[in-house]
């Protein structure tokens, strides 16, 4: 292979390709080049190495053969006596247990914060604030939204260490649903609780049953989804703001030549909402104009950039595997990061530039990079101490720059609600009219493509090409987390979008109302808007009445990380089929692959696949989407779409 098919297999896109070569050109190493020099270790990418006790780490081979005796497979076992399955499983679940402790500890720090606020903020969705107290049993009366948020938080705080019963939230999932997990056993109490029960589960001898373990998954997994992440979802969108569509831009091109660019990478909004209020200080803005920059321009990176352009449109400089390429441009004069997908390569990188890295959490500190501790009760300080940090070091840049022309325009910022108000108007918002473009054939099906970026294959190309496929074939795509940014890099992200790409019936409805073919909800935990659009759906009727009926599946195509893991879990155990790529991590055992892959459909309605093409991936998810639009007897509805002026004129008066 060339040097240049070697750089170009890197990533499909330009700015990034622009950076991987400036890269060999400064010698810097970056992970896509440690993806190269580091094959994965053949028994544990398939899920057979144990390391759980000191005897080990016992490597479990793969069967030799496809015929293996019961006395060969006897012989594959770890010293202990663990066979391929327990460790599979038990690898399995453990990641659920990372992801979901990543989200769930997330949205524990959101519950404290909002509780430490509750008193003297100013609540920026009082209607949603009201809503969850109405729903959690806490008082309204004439109570002041300060007094009401004191007790919502109390009761969101109480949630995460739930010892018993069930989480409150669950009761908003179909009913249906609901009775199903209380049948399978996995209702979930507090996060806190199914995590310590993973991790005491898969302590050296304990549960070696796989069905056993990954149903313990299963449950820690909702725990996330429909808890811990559904309540940072909710708390964040009380406090910061509910999203509603903003244009926005995304790419490395909107790093600035002339101003101080400081990028906000990580998860917690904390964080960025300081940063974006205290960037607006005249007198910070006063200190950058006295060290000769024009202005300060910040941007975003992975989830954080997401929570930021929702918000306060400020642009997207990427996702996962940009944060590097960012550093390379040699204009980042500051990064700042919190917690989650932050590499530890960083302050390396930023030696030989003079990019400042700056931690922030206690929970998250680099080797290298300066700490400035955010808490609540100095936010506001030490968000002006990081800017003044980007900007005492604008005049340190080099002559070595080079900022990638690219950037392109996108609209972020479907919540939930918005999906609800802008598909059915402004007077009676519902999901009712895209439940009836469903049914009437004209959108096909939705699907949910999230998840990262991952080195081990090219930069955005599968999640490009598989949003592409599905919007072609009219299934409405909607998006999270690092997913969502390279979608929107390719353009898919505008309403014009819908003619280029979309399917004619998709395309249609789009241009009426006036939409992305693609829309973008927001972060990973944000998944969770996921999942109330799901069941707002099944709510409205005529689509079934459980998640599981619906015309819908899931996707992440470039996963890596456990939280893909853990919410690829909830979503199976929502109802959904749920495509992952890349690579698989039970493959070492058939067994529990095949429980995730088929079983698991029997038990929850949804389940696992996975397929590394994204074309073939996206097929499976479309063929699925046909299978439940015959179940629901909609399938000839389908058929029947020819776009006659009599039908446009209808859908016009939708
Ligand atoms: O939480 S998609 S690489 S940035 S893990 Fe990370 Fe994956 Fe990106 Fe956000 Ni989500
Ligand atoms: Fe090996 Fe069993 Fe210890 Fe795992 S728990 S390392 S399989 S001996």
């Amino acid at each position: 292979m060339t040097e240049e098919v070697k750089k170009t297999k890197k990533s499909v896109d330009a700015a990034s390709l622009e950076l991987i070569d400036k890269a060999v050109d400064d010698k810097v190493n970056l992970a896509f080049d440690r993806a190269e020099q580091m094959k994965p270790c053949p028994i544990g990418a398939v899920g057979n190495c144990c390391k759980n006790c000191g005897m080990g780490p016992c490597r479990v081979p793969l069967p030799k053969g496809k015929e293996e005796t019961p006395e060969e497979k006897k012989k594959r076992r770890g010293i202990c006596g663990a066979t391929a399955e327990t460790i599979a499983a038990r690898n399995f679940i453990r990641m659920i247990a990372g992801g979901a402790a990543a989200h769930s500890d997330h949205g524990l720090g959101v519950a404290e914060l909002f509780l430490a606020v509750a008193k003297g903020y100013e609540i920026k969705d009082e209607q949603k604030l009201l809503q969850l107290a109405l729903e959690w049993g806490v008082e309204i009366g004439d109570r002041s939204n300060n007094e009401i948020a004191i007790d919502v938080g109390e009761k969101a705080l109480a949630e995460f260490g739930r010892q018993e019963g069930e989480i409150l939230l669950l009761k908003r999932a179909p009913l249906k649903r609901q009775e199903l997990w209380r049948k399978q056993e996995v209702a979930p109490r507090g996060i806190g609780r199914e995590i310590v029960e993973i991790m005491h589960r898969t302590h050296m001898g304990v549960d070696q049953d796989y069905r056993n373990l990954l149903k313990q998954g299963v449950r820690a997994s909702i725990a996330d989804g429909w808890g811990g992440s559904m309540i940072a979802t909710e708390l964040q969108d009380i406090l910061f703001g509910t999203p509603a569509p903003v244009l926005g831009r995304i790419n490395l091109g909107v790093l600035k030549e002339d101003e101080v660019n400081l990028i906000i990478h990580g998860h917690e909004p904390l964080l960025s909402e300081m940063i974006v209020a205290a960037a607006q200080d005249p007198q910070i803005v006063e200190l950058a104009k006295s060290k000769g920059a024009k202005g300060i321009n910040l941007a975003g990176m992975c989830c954080t950039a997401n929570e930021i352009i929702m918000r306060h449109g400020v642009p997207l400089a990427g996702n996962f595997l940009q944060q590097e390429l960012a550093l390379v441009t040699g204009a980042v004069d500051a990064m700042v990061v919190d917690v989650q997908c932050i590499m530890e390569s960083l302050p390396d990188i930023a030696q030989c530039y003079h990019t400042k890295i700056i931690t922030t959490s206690p929970k998250a500190k680099i080797t290298g990079a300066i700490h400035i501790e955010f808490d609540e009760h100095k936010a506001m300080e030490s968000a002006k101490e990081v800017i003044r940090t980007a900007i005492e070091n604008f005049p340190k840049r080099g002559k070595n720059i080079r900022i990638p022309k690219e950037q392109h325009d996108l609209i972020a910022g479907f919540s939930h609600e918005t999906i609800n108000y802008l598909l059915g108007g402004m007077f009676r918002a519902s999901y009712r009219p895209l439940n009836d473009n469903i049914i009437n054939g004209r959108i096909r099906g939705v699907a949910g493509v999230v998840g990262c970026n991952n080195a081990r294959t090219a930069h955005n190309e599968s999640h490009i090409s598989m949003v592409k496929e599905l919007i072609k074939n009219d299934v409405l795509v909607i998006q999270t987390g690092c997913s969502a940014m390279a979608s929107a890099t390719a353009g898919l992200m505008v309403p014009e979008a819908a003619a280029k790409y979309a399917g004619e019936g998709l395309a249609s409805v789009c241009e009426t109302v006036g939409i992305p073919p693609v829309l973008h909800l927001g972060s990973c935990v944000d998944n969770s808007r996921i999942l109330m659009a799901a069941t707002a759906m099944v709510k409205d009727g005529g689509l079934g009445d459980d998640i599981s009926d619906l015309p819908a599946a899931g996707a992440a195509p470039e996963w890596m990380s456990e939280k893909a893991i853990s919410i690829g879990q909830y979503f199976v155990a929502s109802g959904v089929f749920t495509v992952f790529g890349v690579t698989w991590p039970t493959t070492g055992s058939k067994e529990v692959t095949d429980f995730l892959f088929k079983t698991f459909e029997e038990m929850y309605g949804g389940m696992w696949a996975f397929e590394p093409d994204p074309i073939k991936a996206a097929q499976l998810m479309i063929a699925h989407i046909d299978k439940k639009r015959q179940a629901l007897g909609i399938d000839k509805a389908r058929e029947r779409v020819l776009y006659d002026m009599e039908m446009r004129r209808e859908l016009e008066s939708v």
